[in-house]
Order: structure tokens, then sequence, then C-alpha cells
């Protein structure tokens, strides 16, 4: 396999300008005629050849300027079609190929789905449609004729406008859509089936009237409500926060139920996985609809940050994806809770990002090579590149964020542009100095920022030390010391905010303008590897809140005492901060529980530690959605991430310890929650709601750690009377997380109710593959044969077997039985579809972090695995690298 650089990147030879695309969509081959105006970039020129990517397809014809080209001038091979000199004059170009979409079970390129023809082309999918520079800064505009029998595929949607159609001989029909913006072919989108649609408008701010439709199977339309909903409030927060409108007069999703990722930005032709379209009170909970309102959100606002901008070459893949993933979180928090919503994107950063960049897999934001680029839609370029735009707005406020945005769409509407680009605008719009921010961009690796304070009662002044560390990552051994924004509070002993004014830094005094909303808060520049900020004027030693928002994706390690912690999660005024303290706390107790385990003392509950909790369970001013993440244990991921040698059993054993000791410590406490935040009422998607069901449902999952009879009889009475999807999962969670009867019966009661229901099938399958019951291999095992399980359904095989994955104890089996089944699943679903599998496979790469049986038995499947023969690249990629 062959590895891409970014340092080889090349401007293409030839642009093309305009093409003309026609399906003949038939049973069991698809024909596609396409025609291109090519343009030589050195018009009159020299002849260069030129290079169209093509897999998995038939070349039927090849024209230039309607002369068949003679063999002689043409080059084939399985990976591309090359002209050896073609015109060096502006020529067109026609090319007619065959392809047979009902075996394509890759689900890139044109394939089927649930019978409907539907396509997927980012990154590389459009050479499996026609023969094409496949290459993100390669812009047309496009026309797409689709003909196709009209009783078996009634709609025929692709980009843009349709502008004729007819009925043809035979029982077919025929349609013609025009795009009339230029894009990139990843952009480009097909769909043919039986549909029904939703219909909307939406008035933009300049009086446009825009269609929306929003189409799935008849049956499903009663469950597009909430999509549209929140179709039409994206449209909206774009206008009003960015001043983005809407393009053009239609705006259509799809919603299917086979796809690889969770959705597709196709210009005005998105295509959704179902799970992130279709919901109901009934069949969806509250996260399904908060990813639902997110994803179509993100989306829609790819429109402005992804096709009328789009990236130069893949490797700037963050350009998009970090910038609309921090747009879609902002409008999420703008819908809801912003703290709630930052609280469960650290979160997420924390237990996935962090784990990655710790890895072989580890790479900066914008990677240097890969091998499959389908490797790398990361949660480093999405997640991480979010938080580096989230940098840019923390440092120069919202107004002058705002201005980078505005300079960024007026320079480059319509081009293919790179993230220095983004990185110019951000920094001439303000006319600030970003010194070393750009290493953002290139290093990888999570920098450790090490804080350590000192408080000089003489002076009256206070004093914060940084030191910062960057951990060597694969290809990069030594690191640059980085931009690191630091919001800092100081609280007084009443626990209010000292006002800052000014501070010194390098013997420089910095004046903060008293215009400033955040007086009590400074953003300080960390610039080098070592670096001092005083504080003046402080009349006392002050309790320093650092990182407040979480204002740089880091870990820190700071000389706070618990007592400082304790006093953080009581009063800063940094809502997200008094949840970090918790969680810091959290992290340390576990640590040291882990410790008494190994050493087979006896587990002991710190009595603060529960006073916390109880104090946060009972006080009434918290929002309820906060109370419950506060409440919450970091997850196992996370602290197995803190240990030297990663043993899932005693983090298991551990926090099922403080997990019980809380519940029988606080059961009055927990029982009277579930009381006072049940409800009656239909159900309502809103922040209040959402949070009342949120915390009651995380006192039922304490409670249930009891197993008692009494917990049993109230959570089985919570399951039956539940009458929404949110209250009754949550019910069987909390059941489920014990074995025996109770479990087997209410699991196989859940199944026969919903069994119809795709979208709840999956939820149940990923409810037991999750689980830590003793023994789970072989009960996932057994889903794999079971009639609701299907290996090319990607949403069956991220339910049953990413789910597996994620388990802490089952997955980790100490006799390897984990890792065998994930090694056999693998190379099955290498056969059907690489792009699974490679997610699948990446579960393995973190093998080094454990102890070495667990090592051996995790790299003896990865050595089967490439040592297979016609593995994918996707795979590949991985398991040679993880094992590296
Ligand atoms: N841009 C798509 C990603 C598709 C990747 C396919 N390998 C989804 C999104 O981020 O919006
Ligand atoms: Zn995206």
């Amino acid at each position: 396999p062959k590895e891409i650089f970014l340092k080889d990147y090349k401007m293409p030879d030839y642009y093309f300008s305009k093409v003309d695309l026609n399906f003949i969509l038939g049973e069991d081959k698809t024909i596609v005629h396409s025609k291109i105006i090519v343009c030589p970039r050195d018009e009159g020129g020299t002849s260069h050849p030129l290079i169209l990517n093509g897999i998995d397809i038939k070349l039927l014809s090849i024209k230039i300027d309607e002369n068949q080209v003679k063999e002689e001038d043409y080059k084939l091979d399985l990976r591309h079609l090359t002209l050896q000199s073609p015109p060096t004059n502006t020529f067109t170009l026609e090319i007619s190929t065959e392809l047979y979409p009902q075996k394509n079970t890759s689900l890139m390129g044109l394939y089927k789905s649930s019978g409907n023809f539907c396509t997927q082309c980012e990154a590389e999918g459009f050479r499996k449609i026609t023969f094409f520079q496949d290459r993100p800064d390669i812009m047309a505009s496009y026309t797409c004729r689709i003909e196709a029998d009209k009783s078996l595929y009634p709609v025929l949607l692709s980009n843009g406008n349709l502008i004729e159609q007819g009925d043809l001989e035979d029982g077919k029909h025929y349609v013609l859509w025009e795009d009339p913006h230029q894009k990139p072919c990843y952009l480009f989108a097909l769909v043919a089936g039986q549909l029904e649609s939703r219909d909307d408008t939406f008035t933009t701010s300049t009086g446009k009237n825009v269609s929306l439709r929003i189409w799935t199977p008849a049956r499903d339309i009663s469950k597009t409500s909430h999509a549209m909903y929140s179709l039409k409030a994206a449209m909206k927060w774009d206008e009003e926060t960015f001043g983005l409108s809407y393009d053009l007069d239609l705006f259509n999703i799809v919603a299917v139920p086979d796809f690889n990722m969770g959705a597709m930005e196709n210009k005005s032709l998105n295509i959704f996985n179902s799970r992130l379209v279709l919901a109901s009170p009934e069949t969806a909970n509250d996260g399904d609809y908060a990813s639902i309102l997110g994803v179509i959100g993100h989306e829609y606002f790819h429109n402005w940050t992804g096709n009328r901008v789009t990236c130069r070459d893949w490797f700037q893949l963050s350009l998009k994806e970090g910038l609309t993933v921090f747009r879609d979180q902002e409008f999420s928090s703008d819908m809801g809770s912003r703290t709630v919503k930052r609280i469960a994107d650290v979160s997420y950063l924390r237990n996935t990002q962090f784990s990655e960049d710790a890895g072989p897999m580890s790479h900066p934001v914008r990677p240097h090579s890969y091998i499959k680029m389908d490797n790398f839609y990361t949660v480093t370029v999405y997640r991480k590149g979010a938080e580096v735009v989230r940098m840019y707005k923390t440092l120069l406020g919202k107004d002058g964020f705002r201005k980078g945005m505005d300079l960024y769409f007026k320079r480059h509407d319509g081009q293919a542009v790179t993230c220095e680009e983004f990185f110019a605008a951000m920094r001439d719009a303000n006319d600030v100095d970003f010194s070393n921010f750009l290493s953002w961009y290139s290093q990888a690796g999570t920098p450790c920022v090490k804080v350590t304070s000192s408080y000089n009662s003489k002076t009256c002044s206070y004093s914060l030390k940084f030191s910062q560390e960057v951990p060597p990552t694969p290809g990069q051994p030594i690191k640059e010391a980085m931009f690191i924004p630091v919001a800092v509070g100081l609280l007084d002993s009443s626990g209010k905010d000292i006002p800052i004014t000014s501070f010194y830094h390098d013997k420089v005094l910095q004046t903060i303008a008293s215009s400033s909303q955040l007086s009590s808060t400074a953003v300080l520049h960390l610039t080098k590897k070592e670096e001092e900020f005083i504080f003046c004027n402080i009349p006392e030693r002050p309790i320093p809140s650092l990182f407040r928002n979480y204002s740089a994706p880091v870990r820190v390690d700071s000389d706070l005492t618990d007592d400082d912690y304790y006093f953080l999660l009581a009063n800063d005024s940094d809502e997200f901060n008094r949840w970090e303290a918790g969680q810091v706390l959290a992290r340390k107790l576990m640590l040291s529980l882990i410790t008494d385990f190994h050493q087979k003392k006896p587990l002991i509950l710190n009595p603060n530690f529960v006073s916390g909790i109880k104090s946060m369970l009972c006080d009434s001013r918290l929002d309820k959605e906060f109370i419950s993440m506060a409440i919450r244990l970091p997850s196992s991921s996370e602290v197995m991430d803190l240990m030297k040698v990663a043993d899932p059993d005693s983090v298991y054993a551990v926090r099922t310890f403080i997990r019980k000791e809380l519940a029988l410590q606080l059961k009055e406490q927990f029982l009277m929650t579930v009381k006072n935040n049940r409800s009656t009422e239909a159900y309502k998607f809103d922040h209040h709601n959402k949070a009342r069901r949120t915390l009651k449902n995380t006192a039922l999952v304490y409670l249930a750690s009891l197993n008692d009879l009494e917990m049993r009889d109230l959570i089985m009475q919570e399951y039956h009377s539940a009458t929404n999807m949110t209250d009754q999962f949550d019910a069987l969670v909390a059941i489920a997380q014990n074995s025996g009867k109770d479990r087997d019966d209410i699991l196989e009661d859940f199944y026969k109710k919903w069994q119809h229901e795709y979208l709840v099938i999956i939820k149940w399958l990923s409810l037991q593959s999750f689980s830590d019951i003793p023994g789970n291999v072989a009960n996932v095992r057994n889903l794999l044969n079971h009639s609701a399980f299907d290996l090319r359904n990607p949403n069956k095989v991220y339910s049953l077997i990413g789910g597996f994955c994620a388990s802490s104890v089952n997955f980790h089996a100490k006799d390897g039985s984990g890792y065998e089944f994930i090694g056999e699943m693998v190379l099955q679903l290498d056969k059907l579809n690489p792009q699974v599998a490679s997610r699948i496979v990446k579960s393995l790469s973190r093998w080094k972090r454990y102890d070495e049986s667990r090592q051996a038995l995790a790299k003896a499947q990865l050595q089967k695995i490439v040592s297979t023969n016609g593995l994918s690249e996707n795979v590949y990629e991985i398991a040679s690298k993880s094992l590296a």
C-alpha cells in the first residue's frame, strides 16, 4: 500500500469546469455517461498526462471532442485511467462506465440500501462511479440526468434544482438536475427509490422561500418532525450567529438505514443514516433527539463551512470538520444548556481523543500522511479540531471571532483552501500576533500543563507558574512549545471572583480593558515551555480557577489540594470548572482506591466525597442535568488512561464499589430524586424536561446497583409505566446491569415489543454488547446469529461489535476470548466493508497499555490480521501502525 504525504501536494494540471452526468439505473447494472469540459491549467502550453481515478468500474468507452480515443492513447490499470497526451487547449471528455451497485457492500460510491439507490462520495467514492480527478480542488458545476423504472424508483433526486422531467418508454422515467454552484465531486449525490417526503418551508432573512423536504420510506414519515424542527432552527441560527443564509431554493434530506457514518453534507441533498433523522417519543430517547439536532445542524452548517469554502486536499479535512463541529456545538449550546453541552463535549474528548492521541494512531489535527483517507475521519480531526477553532474564539472574543469568520468567507467563497488560510483570516481581521498557534495543526499529542502557585502577603501578589510538555508521538519525538490560552479566575475566601485588572508577564504589566465583560476571567497566553504570571493587589491568598470552560485541549496538573477542589466545586462562578473540580476529585479517589485494591486492602469511600455528591444532589438551585453530570463517575477508559498499566478489572471493581457505596449511603436522596422528577405529562424534548429525566434516570442506575428486591420492584415499575423511550430504556439499562432472570425476562420483553423497529433494535443490541456481566463474550457471539443482527448493516455492527469493544471487562477478558472474537469479526467484515472493519480493528490498537499477558493475546490477533491475504488498505493501515 502506498502512503500519501501532505508535502507532496501538487496543483492539478487540468481543471474541470463543467460535468454532465447521465445515470441509467438498472436492476443488475448501472450505466454512467459523463461529459466533462477539461481546461488545461497551462492552456496552450505543453501536454501532461491526465490521470483519472477509477475503482471497481468497467470502462465502456472514452471520447475526446467526440472522437473515440485509440487504445494506444490511454492506459488502464486497477485504479487509474491515464490519458497520455490530451489536447493542450480546453476539450470535451466523454466517458461511459458500467457499475454494479447491487453488489456494492462497501457503501461507498453508488449502492443500494433497502431497495433504494443512494451514493456516498466523500472522501474518495466518486471514483467508484466514473473515471474522474477525484480530489477536492477540482470544482465544477454539474448537471445530473437520471433514468430509471418509474414504479420501482418513483423519486429521483440529485443536487441543485430540478429543471426537467418526463416519462420514457418501457415504464421508465427521467429527471434532470442542475446545480449552479461549483463543487468538488465528493459533494455529488444521487438518490432513487420509493420515498415520501415531509415538506415545509423556510424564509431566509432576505425573504427567499426555501422548500425543505425530508425523505423516508412512507412508514417513517411520522418520525421526521424533530428533524424538520432541527433543520429550521439551524437555518435560523446560522443567519443570526454568522449572517449565513441558505443559497438555493430547495434543501433535501434523505434517511437511509445502511450508512457507514452519521450523515453527509452533499450540496442541497444531505444523505443521513436514518438513526440521525427518525425519532418519536416512543422509539427514540433524549440522546437521540439531541444527536439529531446536532447532526442536522452540522450537515446544514457545512453548506458554508465545507461546501462554499472547501478543502484544497484531504489533509485539510479539519478546516471543514473542526470548524463545523465547533459550529454544531455552539448551536446545540444555544438550543439547550451551554454548560451541560460543554461538559458533554469535554468528556467525549477526554474519553476518545485523548486515548487516540496517546496511541499508535496519534496524528496532528492536520495529518502529514495517510494510506487510506477514510481512516482519518477521526476524533482528532473532528473534536480536537473543534477545540482549536474554539481557542481562536477564546483568544479573540465573540466579536473578534465573527470578524475573522466574515473575512474568511469574503476571501475564500468558492475556493478550495488550507488551514493556513483560516488562520490568516482570523489573524488579519483582528490584527493580532498569534505567535506559534499553527503548531496546533502540525503537532500531535495532548500537551500537559503543570501549574504551581504562590502568594506573597507582603506585596499582595499572586504568582502562577506554568510549564508545558507535549509527549512524543509516532514520527514526532521532540515537540515545540504550543500557544495555549489559559482562562483564569481567582476566588476569594468567600468564593467570589476577585476582579482581575492587570498582571505581570515577563516583567511587563498587562492591563485588561475595564470594558471587558470578562474582568473576573483573564485569558493568559502561554507560548513558552515555562513562564510566570504575577497578579497584583490581591488582598488574600486566592484559590485559582484554571482553564475555565476548558480553554485549551490539554491535561492539567496543578498543585491545588483536595480542599481547594472541594472549594471550587462549591463556589466557582464558572460552572464548567465546578464540574471539573468534582471530576478531579473523583479521578484521584478512584486511582487511590485502585491502589488499595491492588494491595488487597479493604475499600473505604472517603466521606468528604460522599458529602460532596450529596450536596450536589440536594442543591435545588443547580440545573438538574448539571447535577446528573456532576454525580457521574469518570468513565473506565478515562481512568485507565491515567494508569501506568491499564487494568480493566480493578477499574471495574472500584467503579462498582463506589457506585454501590454511594447508593447505600445516599439511598434516601436518590429515592427522593426519582420521586420528585417523575412526570405524567406527554414527552417534550426541551432542556427542562430532558434535565429532569436525566437526573431521575441517573438516580435509578445508582439504586439498581443495590440489586435488592425493593429496588428491583421499583425499577420494574419504572420500566413498565414508562410512556417514552428515554424512561423505558434507562430503566432497562438499570435492570440489565445485574445478571439473572429479571434481566433475561425484560430483555426478551423489550425485544418482543420493538422487534419491528430497527432503530430500537440497535439500542437493544448495544445494551447487551456493552455489558459488564460475566462471560458476555458468549452472549455476544450468540447474538450474531439472532435474526435481529445483520453483518452488512453498519449500525448493527457498531452496536453489537463496536459496543462490545467499548466494554471494559469482557473485551479485555483475561483468556483473550474477547480479542479473538474481534479478530475474527474484523476479517469477516473486511471482505464486506473495509471502512467498518477498520473502525472495529482500532479497538485493538491500544494493546500496549495492558499487562503482558493481554498484550500478547491482542498482538497475536493483530498479527493474524496483517498477515491475511487480500486485506483492505483500510484495515492494513490501522493494524500495521498498531504493531509498529
Ligand atoms: N463529511 C462527512 C464525512 C464522510 C466521511 C466518509 N468516509 C460527514 C460529516 O462530517 O459531516
Ligand atoms: Zn462534517
